[in-house]
């Protein structure tokens, strides 16, 4: 247990906190919008009104947070949207982006 004041860390602390990253959704000019939304809520867990606002989002502004995961399930959300992407032969494309 530690005997330090509530609020400060030290360096052990520190690395048992898990670094978090964001998976980033790309904008391309092919990929259709309901199988963006599709996408958010399959692996996303969006609900359809969460899916439709980011994915309105990234096609706005070019790209958009699907998420935050530790490294191993950024890893593969990223792996997963990429390949049903690619199986649909949309150019749908994701990130991960350290927090
Ligand atoms: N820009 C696409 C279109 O007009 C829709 C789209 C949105 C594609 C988000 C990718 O990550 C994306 N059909």
């Amino acid at each position: 247990m530690s005997q330090k004041p509530q609020g400060e860390l030290d360096v052990l602390d520190k690395v048992e906190i898990p670094q978090k990253y964001k998976v980033i959704l790309l904008n391309d000019d092919f990929t259709p919008m309901n199988f963006v939304t599709f996408v958010l809520q399959r692996y996303f867990s969006k609900t359809p009104s969460e899916a439709e606002q980011i994915m309105i989002e990234v096609h706005q502004k070019g790209a958009g947070i699907a998420g935050v995961y530790t490294k191993e399930i950024a890893e593969m959300k990223v792996h997963q949207v990429n390949e049903v992407s690619k199986q649909n032969e949309y150019p749908l494309k994701t990130i991960m982006e350290a927090e």
